[in-house]
């Protein structure tokens, strides 16, 4: 690379091995596993493929990717080549990655075997992809992985990129339903591994890490890519889903020292009978948790039952990961903690001014990790990203001593499993059913204190009633994805509104607490 120029791959991968660990494991998915001299060769050989494939500098490849070593040598291949890949959630329905796949104009498309059925028939009517790659058995006659790599070289010129080029961009999900693509430059990853991992995780070449949050999400690739990258430690991916039993079987076998996780899972893991002498293998230090606010009793109970605390923090898409944390030797459960070093962050009331302590004010980061902006999408992008401040959309207030402690959004969004749920988005599902006049979506805690949506419907006149909640869960389930749907639907005669017409959700949450 020329002088001044600033792939992330060079610092992320080309180091660990010039610094003598090529042999070292970086990846383990319990059925491959790639050394970083391994990853180091694959990556280049991705890059000679993207390039033979047609894909130019700054043109976009998606990835519909389980969590397997594929990932990784794919998303630093195509950052290698300076293309930019947009791993997207493999949880979302064919009409989203429709929509994704055209917004973002992806040229290549890589998608793992068993999510394959589910873009079989998209695939065929976006008008800039022009090849679908498979990674494990041959679908339809497209492209497989292995066969496409196999014939190409390990030696490429890593393409000579600015610090502030656009490296890769993360759809965030917006207030609308429609996600937003968020670019990510080449100096963010960095950013976020000298700041949170460095000086708050204390990440080290001898960590094993497992996160249960997957690559595709900004928690699970800084989790398990850019930290443990950045020290030259190994990851142990999971490309099944999360399950406790799945959680406490990897630990067992690989004994990661840092765990991952976000509170719904930390819940199910100590609730589960069958799992309840798992001790989380022998040498786990430290569990970390974001996504949504973890209830005190599940961080007392883990730190009671594992012996290791659980640093709980908020990061965000638009940051790339935490800006506010708790930290080893400073937990309030319950609180979010303080800011990250390298990250300032202020509270501002409706007028835009400081709020004092004890206040409630919307949360403004400034972040050497903040992505440069959406794609496409202006008006949007200047109210987040205002100068070196991004709005956060999160309502906190501040204690005496500095702790940031989270008091609900400045929209109606929230959080299910770590996943943002619009009220909007399940409403429009809702209504998109024959028997639904109108719905409003409000969060309402589990007996776990963790927050899933609660639907008020108003039914057609006649509109059949039998089997009414298990269809309805069904029917947004299959809509917008598994996680979104209502756990709990109240049949209501009207919804309050405003004089306008706007549903007045507050008052339904009133109600609902
Ligand atoms: O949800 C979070 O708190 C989070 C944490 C790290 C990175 C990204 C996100 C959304």
């Amino acid at each position: 690379m020329s002088e001044g120029s600033y792939n992330a791959v060079t610092w992320l991968l080309d180091r660990n091995v010039e610094e003598g660990r090529g042999n070292k494991l970086a990846f383990d998915d319990t059925v491959s596993r790639l050394t970083y001299g391994e990853l180091q060769r694959e990556s280049r050989r991705a890059a000679n493929m993207l390039r033979r494939l047609g894909v130019r500098r700054e043109e976009r490849v998606a990835m519909i990717m389980l969590d397997t070593v594929d990932f990784p040598l794919l998303f630093l291949g195509a950052i290698r080549a300076g293309i930019v890949p947009v791993p997207l959630n493999t949880l979302l329905t064919a009409d989203q990655y429709a929509y994704i796949l055209a917004d973002c104009r992806a040229r290549v498309l890589f998608v793992s075997e068993a999510l394959y059925p589910v873009i079989k028939d998209v695939v065929g009517r976006m008008p800039d992809l022009e090849h679908v790659v498979v990674s494990g058995a041959k679908q339809n006659g497209h492209k497989q992985l292995a066969e496409e790599l196999a014939g190409e070289s390990d030696q490429f010129t890593t393409a000579a990129t600015h610090p502030d080029e656009p490296a890769f961009w993360l759809y965030s999900s917006g207030s609308t339903g429609m996600p937003k693509g968020v670019r990510h430059l080449h100096s963010n990853l960095q950013a976020t591994a000298d700041t949170y991992a460095k000086q708050v995780l204390g990440i080290r070449e001898s960590d094993v890490c497992l996160s249960a949050a997957k690559l595709f999400f900004a928690y699970g690739l800084g989790n398990a890519l850019t930290f443990p990258m950045s020290v030259g430690a190994t990851v142990v991916l999971n490309s099944e889903r999360p399950t406790p039993a799945r959680m406490f079987d990897l630990m067992n076998r690989y004994n990661p020292s840092i765990f991952y996780g976000v509170p719904t899972l930390f819940a199910a893991m100590l609730n589960d009978e069958t799992m309840k002498g798992e001790r989380g293998g022998k040498s786990l230090r430290i569990c970390t948790s974001a996504g949504e606010a973890l209830p005190e009793s599940v961080g007392n109970s883990w730190k009671a039952r594992f012996g290791v605390d659980i640093l709980d923090g908020v990061g965000s898409t638009e940051l790339l990961h935490i800006f506010l944390s708790n930290a080893p030797g400073d937990i309030k459960y319950g609180s979010s903690g303080k800011p990250v070093p390298g990250y300032a962050v202020r509270l501002v009331n409706e007028a835009g001014q400081d709020v004092a302590d004890g206040e409630v004010g919307e949360l403004l980061v400034d972040a050497p990790s903040a992505g440069e902006g959406y794609w496409n999408q202006r008006h949007k992008s200047r109210r987040t990203f205002e100068g070196p401040w991004t709005r956060t959309g999160d309502k906190y207030v501040r204690d005496a001593e500095g702790r940031y402690t989270f008091c609900g959004r400045a929209d109606d969004m929230f959080k299910v499993s770590g996943i943002w749920v619009s009220p909007f988005e399940v409403e429009s599902a809702l209504i998109t059913h024959p028997a639904v006049l109108e719905a409003a979506v409000v969060p309402e805690a589990d007996p776990e204190g963790l927050l899933k949506p609660k639907a008020f419907v108003v039914l057609r006149p006649g509109a059949a009633t039998a089997d009414l909640q298990e269809m309805l869960k069904e029917h947004v389930k299959q809509k917008i994805g598994p996680w979104k749907y209502p756990r709990w639907i109240d049949v209501v005669d009207s919804l309050p509104k405003t004089a306008t017409g706007k549903i007045q959700r507050f008052k339904l949450r009133e109600g609902a607490n």
